[in-house]
Formats: C-alpha cells, sequence, structure tokens
C-alpha cells in the first residue's frame, strides 16, 4: 500500500457543520481533548450516563491480552436502560418505535408499551426455561417483535443470536449448533418485494437437526399456513398472554448479551461474542455523539435490518438507550414504488437518516428526480455505514437527500468492534467527500505498514487499533485460538511474542492517511490489487468511475494478468439516462477506461470494463468482488448462496461473454 499512487485520492473539497448544528451538538471538540487526557476517566464518564446497579471497581482489565475485561465488578440490566429508567423517568408515552410494514400497515409502540411487551417476553421465555447464560436464535422479520425478542433475552440475561431472515437453512442450522441454541424465536414470515416471504419453513428444516433446541416461539405475520410440531409456541398464545410485571435483575458488566456470527467470504463464520456494560456504554455514547440524538425531538431512522450488527447496535442498543423516537421499517426501497423511503421521511418526519453507501449508489442509479418529489424538508443530518462512500455517491447523498446542506457522518466500525471507531463529529468536524475522518474520542486508531510502523501523513497500509475499547469483542464464541489468530497476530505481541509489546488489533481493512491525517478506507486487504508491482485499492479506481457521469456503481477486482501479475477488471452500472446500446456503449467503456487514466494515473487503467446491470451483493449489501475475480478469471462461480438476487451472476457472466 505504501506504493499507493501518489495522485489518488486527491479530494479536496470540505464541509463545515451547520452553524445552527455545531452550536446546539451534544458533544463539542472538547471531547477529543479530554479523553487525549485520560482516556479511561472519558470512558468512565460515557459509563456514568448508564444506570447502574452496582458501580464498576475498575475501568478496563488488560492483564491478560487479548482479552478485556471492562467496567469491572459493575452491574447492570440493558433492558432496564433501554426501558424502564425511561418509563420510570416520566417518558413512557413517548413514541419508541413508529413501525411500517412493507404492505403498509404501520404501529405506534411508545416506550411503555415495549417494557410491557419487553416484560411479558422476558416472562415467556422464563417459563419456557430459559434462564442466565442460555442462548435464544432470533430469525425474525423486521418487525417490533425482533427488538422485543433481543430486549428479552438482555433482560433475564439470556445470549441472543440473531440470524439474518434471508439465511438458508443451513446457515441457520450452523449457527444454532455453534451457540447450542435452546428456543428459537421466528415468524410464520414476513413480507418482501410486496408478498409474504415464509421463514417458518426454514427453521422446521434447520431445528431438525438440531438438537439443543427446546422450543420454537412464532410470531403470527403474515397468516401463512405453518408446519406444526410439539416445540412450537405461538407468540401471541405464550408471550402476549403472559404477565406484564417483570423485575429486571442486574448482571455483571462482562456476562455476554450477544453473539452475532459474521459472514466472512469463504470461512465458517465467526461467533462474535459481545457483553453488556462495555458494549452499552460505547453504543450508546456514538448513538449520542455522532447522531446527535436530541430524545425530545429527533425521528431517527436506521434503514439496516436487525440480523446485521448496525441493527443492533444503532436499532435497538443505541438509540433505546438514548430515549429516541425512531422508525422501523419492515420492506425493500422500491416497494411498491422507488420513492418508499423518501416517502416513510415524510410520512414520519425523519429527522436523521443512517442508511448505507449500497442504498445511495442504488438511489443514484434511479435518479435523483425520485427524492425530488418528496418533502425530505425534515431531515438535518445524514450517515452512512458498512462500505466505504465513493465521494460522488457522498455529494450525491449531500445534494440531493441532504438539499446541499446537512452533514454526513461516514462512520467506519465492524461486527467486531460492537459501536463506531472511526467518524465525523456532526457538530465539529468539517468533513470531507468519502472520508471517515478521523478516530472517535477514546478510540486509539492507526494506519500502519507491513512491519506495524505507523504511515506519516499521505501514506497508506493497514488499519488498526492500539488500544482496547469498551465495545470490544470478548472473543469468537467457543474459539479463543481463533480469536487470537484472526485480529491479533498480524501486529505487536501476537506477531512478534515478545510480551513487552502492545497488543494490536488488525482490523482487516487497508486504510490511507491524507496530508491532513484524516482517515480514508480503502476496503478489506483482500481486495487490494497488484498491478505491476503497485498496490491499488479497488475502491480509489471505483471511486473514480463513479465520478463519471454515467456511472452509478461499480466494482473493480484484481484478475490473474501474464504480463501484469494482476490487471484491473471493472464492472459498471450505467446511470439510469446514459445509452449503452451497440457503440454508444464501446464508447463510453473508451471514455471510462481514459477517465480512470487521467484521474488516478495510467497505471490504474483498467484492462476491460463491463456495463452491466447489477452487481452481486452479499446480503448486508456488500459487494462480493471474490465472485466478480471469478467471473474475471472465467473461473465457476463459487457459493453464491449469500448473495441478494444469484441470477445477478448469470447476468453478469453472460454479458462477459459478449467480450466487453
Ligand atoms: C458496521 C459493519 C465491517 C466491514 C469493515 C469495512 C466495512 C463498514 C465502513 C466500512 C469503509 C465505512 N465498512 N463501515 N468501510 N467505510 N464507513 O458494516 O459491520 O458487517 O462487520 O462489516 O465493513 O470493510 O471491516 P460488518
Amino acid at each position: 500500500m505504501s506504493e499507493a499512487l501518489a495522485n489518488l485520492l486527491n479530494e479536496t473539497r470540505q464541509f463545515p457543520p451547520p452553524a445552527e448544528l455545531a452550536a446546539g451538538a451534544n458533544v463539542t471538540a472538547d471531547a477529543y481533548a479530554e479523553a487525549d487526557a485520560d482516556r479511561l476517566a472519558f470512558w468512565e464518564r460515557q459509563a456514568g450516563r448508564l444506570s447502574w446497579a452496582k458501580q464498576w471497581d475498575q475501568v478496563v482489565d488488560w492483564s491478560t491480552p487479548p482479552f478485556a475485561k471492562w467496567f469491572v465488578g459493575g452491574q447492570l440490566n440493558v433492558a432496564y436502560n433501554c426501558l424502564d429508567r425511561h418509563v420510570e423517568a416520566g417518558r413512557g408515552d413517548k413514541v419508541a418505535i413508529h413501525w411500517e410494514g412493507e404492505p403498509g400497515d404501520s404501529r405506534t409502540i411508545t416506550y411503555a408499551d415495549l417494557h410491557r411487551m419487553t416484560c411479558q417476553a422476558a416472562n415467556a421465555l422464563t417459563d419456557l426455561g430459559v434462564t442466565a447464560g442460555d442462548r435464544v436464535a432470533i430469525y425474525l422479520p423486521m418487525i417490533p417483535e425482533a427488538a422485543v425478542a433481543m430486549l428479552a433475552c438482555a433482560r433475564i440475561g439470556a445470549t441472543h443470536s440473531v440470524v439474518f431472515g434471508g439465511f438458508s437453512a443451513e446457515s441457520l442450522t450452523n449457527r444454532i449448533q455453534d451457540a447450542t441454541a435452546k428456543v428459537v424465536i421466528t415468524a410464520d414470515g414476513g413480507y418482501r418485494r410486496g408478498k409474504p416471504s415464509a421463514l417458518k419453513p426454514t427453521v422446521d428444516e434447520a431445528v431438525a437437526n438440531c438438537p439443543s433446541v427446546e422450543h420454537v416461539l412464532v410470531v403470527r405475520r403474515t397468516g401463512e399456513e405453518v408446519g406444526w410440531s410439539a416445540r412450537d409456541h405461538w407468540w401471541h398464545e405464550t408471550v402476549e398472554q403472559a404477565s406484564t410485571e417483570h423485575a429486571a435483575q442486574p448482571f455483571d458488566a462482562e456476562h455476554p448479551l450477544f453473539i452475532l456470527y459474521t459472514s466472512g467470504t469463504t470461512a465458517r463464520p465467526k461467533g462474535i461474542l459481545h457483553t453488556t456494560g462495555g458494549y452499552l456504554t460505547q453504543a450508546s455514547y456514538t448513538a449520542h455523539a455522532v447522531f446527535d440524538l436530541k430524545p425530545e425531538t429527533d425521528v431517527y431512522w436506521c434503514t439496516a435490518d436487525i440480523g446485521w450488527v448496525t441493527g443492533h447496535s444503532y436499532i435497538v442498543y443505541g438509540p433505546l438507550s438514548n430515549g429516541v423516537t425512531q422508525v422501523m421499517y419492515e420492506g425493500t426501497p422500491d416497494t411498491p414504488h422507488k420513492g418508499r423511503f423518501w416517502e416513510i421521511v415524510g410520512r414520519y418526519g425523519v429527522t436523521i437518516l443512517y442508511t448505507a453507501p449500497t442504498l445511495i449508489r442504488t438511489m443514484m442509479k434511479w435518479g435523483e428526480d425520485i427524492p425530488a418529489g418528496y418533502d425530505l424538508s425534515s431531515l438535518r443530518l445524514l450517515g452512512s455505514v458498512g462500505e466505504p462512500i465513493n465521494p460522488e455517491a457522498w455529494m450525491w447523498y449531500r445534494q440531493h437527500v441532504g438539499g446541499g446542506e446537512l452533514p454526513i457522518v461516514d462512520t467506519w466500525w465492524q461486527t467486531e468492534t460492537g459501536a463506531m471507531m472511526i467518524s465525523p463529529l456532526p457538530g465539529v468536524t468539517a468533513a470531507k467527500p468519502g472520508s471517515a475522518m478521523a478516530p472517535l474520542p477514546g478510540v486509539s486508531a492507526d494506519v500502519v505498514d507491513d512491519q506495524g510502523q505507523s504511515v506519516p501523513n499521505g501514506g497508506g497500509g493497514y488499519l488498526v487499533l492500539r488500544e482496547p475499547w469498551p465495545s470490544m469483542l470478548r472473543t469468537i464464541w467457543g474459539d479463543d485460538n481463533r480469536f487470537i489468530e484472526t485480529y491479533w497476530s498480524r501486529f505487536g505481541a501476537g506477531a512478534t511474542g515478545d510480551s513487552g509489546d502492545p497488543w494490536i488489533y488488525f482490523a482487516g481493512d487497508g486504510a490511507k492517511k491524507d496530508d491532513d491525517g484524516h482517515i480514508w478506507l480503502l476496503g478489506r486487504v483482500d481486495d487490494v490489487m497488484l498491478v505491476s508491482g503497485h498496490n491499488i485499492s479497488t475502491t480509489e479506481v471505483e471511486s473514480a468511475l463513479v465520478s463519471h457521469p454515467s456511472v452509478a456503481e461499480a466494482a473493480v477486482v484484481g484478475a490473474t494478468d501474464p504480463t501484469t501479475g494482476q490487471a484491473i477488471v471493472a464492472f459498471a452500472i450505467p446511470r439510469g439516462n446514459a445509452d449503452t446500446s451497440g457503440e454508444a456503449g464501446e464508447q463510453l467503456i473508451a471514455d471510462l477506461r481514459n477517465h480512470v487514466a487521467r484521474t488516478l494515473g495510467p497505471i490504474a487503467k483498467p484492462r476491460q470494463i463491463m456495463l452491466v446491470p447489477e452487481l452481486p451483493k452479499t446480503r448486508s449489501g456488500k459487494i462480493m468482488r471474490r465472485l466478480l475475480r471469478d467471473v474475471a478469471e472465467n473461473r465457476s462461480l463459487g457459493d453464491v448462496t449469500t448473495l441478494q438476487d444469484s441470477s445477478v451472476m448469470e447476468l453478469i457472466a453472460s454479458g462477459m461473454g459478449g467480450g466487453k
């Protein structure tokens, strides 16, 4: 990465916070200074934003790295912090969730309602024999019961493992078996793309191979016919009949809160383990600081699914612990029409929107006329997460969703980090389009070279985290060795074997520091290409392509090449109005190759560009470059079970046959 081209990412635009937001921001520049002066005291103060049953004795125990303990000796209940304390403070009538189903049905759930529902679910789970430390798998659509199920587990100290509703029976089986879950919470189905999409049959198939499962709790959502067995219980016949009284017991700060499996593109999924006190501290603080949440006035909407970490930290635990009102939406952005998201923003007066670059690029492809047709004037802050956001997508988001003036927080973090780590602060940072900017207060991120040396400004390398942080993963469930091997053995003590060296967390992402020291994420390190001895990041070439007015979205891979080692092969989705037929298409491809060469230098000129209608994505919206590499190298397609739409691959492969 040190050889990254000198003229890459010469983005110079910078947007200071709107004066009004800066003047009233929850967090000011002082937070950086305070955290720099005393990092542990800073995190103690953030832990103090929560309600603890017992104060901790020690902020962090890092005596047996890389195994951390935070707020040692402290006790708290996560559900109490998300619900009871707001109700006790007289805010029970405040709306917690404006829920909208895909078919257009809706529910308004106050904090008092959510509290009652959670108490009932906690009692019902207890009746089914679930006790603290047991694991419960949750496989639900985006309905309020998903949040209730998670909070009920937290309330009784059961460890939840949410599995995204789009995963297959086999993926679900693996995850249930790995965690030896005792109960599965599911639904008959949910609505997707205008029709019911069944879940229960998948659970039946999975559970047949999971002897640990004693009970299956089923929410009725679609009303479709389902198979039934002795271990099945309807939610409305158990949970909704249970007592609404339940006293939350405090749990140890290090009590396991949840396991969440990261898919990984190749290897066996890793069960990322998060615990109670440190996780909630950082999820809650970052939601407060980065979204500038004002519980009295904001209506917040995160478009992620609860099956991903973003849904855990920024639909359930972060927003609810802050007592804010939020929107939760069940379905897809283009059902029944492509303006659905903007219609929802207008209907509920959404003030803060948190979404993913893949969504923004899809909206770009559909054209700016669509958001222009809706009233988006309630919005005051925009967020992005999940992938690097290309500068052009950032500008489009600001221009066409943010009316040319709203701040954008590009938040870098991972399932493993539990909460945001690198992001602008909306009232402080003058953000640059495409940069996550700087580590949040209390976080020490750095970019290092192959030897683990911090790179100077202008240099590129690997993103690392130098100090433990409260919401860090504690281990990989059942596999401490893999935890050490994956995250702690590339740099620092885990690499040198010298216990005098510091332990350094390897994030697996490439990154660069610009001349001002701001951080730019460059994608997973596996996605870096080596072309004629130059390291070139897929993200940079993709951003160059997307900066061309005819391109909405692009994916770039390095394909084996006899002369250059690897050659750049690009897949580009044209914008709605671009002419791509016959000769016009050939001309566009030639223009694009030249455009990249002009933007980044001749070394980055793609060998080949294909115009495609879609790109293969994981279900969480990340581009699957591994599959595109197979197409580019004419290999047979690998495992496509986690693809959003596997027919995309056939379309792309047939486009390849056309020789473009
Ligand atoms: C929260 C989440 C983690 C990986 C991470 C990185 C990519 C996430 C990003 C970003 C650039 C951002 N990523 N946010 N890359 N800029 N703002 O997505 O967790 O699903 O575990 O993925 O996503 O590559 O390492 P997870």
